[in-house]
């Protein structure tokens, strides 16, 4: 076969693989962590404790899939954030939704493109029930920890900065004078 049949047929075979390569977050910033974690706690207070396994950019709980499909999962951590007892499950996602299902109609979304938000859930009955959602994150997270409801957060700059949650969603709490 001739080299310029060859091209064409090279350069078709390439825009699947891109594609694929694209869907699983290959082109998101170097500075991205993948976290990975296997571990064991009781999250919703019954008798007995759930294993939260992230793997491959995706959350399973018990074995089940959690995250939803085109999530892709960069960190868990689990922590009572709003400090009434109940341990929350928050997570790091890439997605390619701004805003998600309830975003605004007067804003047009970019099409093609992963946002990182932070995405903050309840877990009873098996289920995660969202419990605060952020829009698209500005700026991005690189490092999340928690440390007695606190959110401590560097940016991919090395901006560190803490939050907390107060009442409606979380607030920054080191440029300001809330009672924590
Ligand atoms: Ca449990
Ligand atoms: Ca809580």
């Amino acid at each position: 076969m001739q080299i310029k049949k060859i091209i064409p047929v090279v350069l078709l075979l390439c825009i699947p693989i891109a594609y694929f390569a694209y869907e699983r977050g290959i082109f998101l910033p170097r500075w991205v962590e993948w976290h990975a974690t296997d571990f064991r706690e009781n999250i919703d207070h019954d008798e007995t404790e759930e294993r939260i396994v992230l793997k491959n950019r995706t959350l399973w709980i018990d074995e089940e899939r959690m995250s939803e499909e085109g999530w892709l999962v960069s960190d868990v951590q689990i922590a009572d954030i709003d400090r009434d007892d109940t341990k929350e499950i928050l997570l790091l996602v890439w997605n390619q939704n701004a805003y998600g299902k309830y975003h605004p109609f007067w804003v047009e979304e970019k099409k093609n493109t992963f946002y990182q938000h932070l995405y903050i859930f309840s877990y009873a009955n098996d289920k995660l029930k969202p419990f605060w959602m952020s829009s698209a994150l500005h700026p991005n997270i690189k490092i999340m920890t928690i440390d007695n409801g606190i959110l401590f957060i560097e940016d991919p700059d090395g901006e560190k900065s803490q939050w907390a949650w107060n009442e409606w969603g979380i607030e920054r709490i080191d440029e300001t004078n809330i009672p924590y």
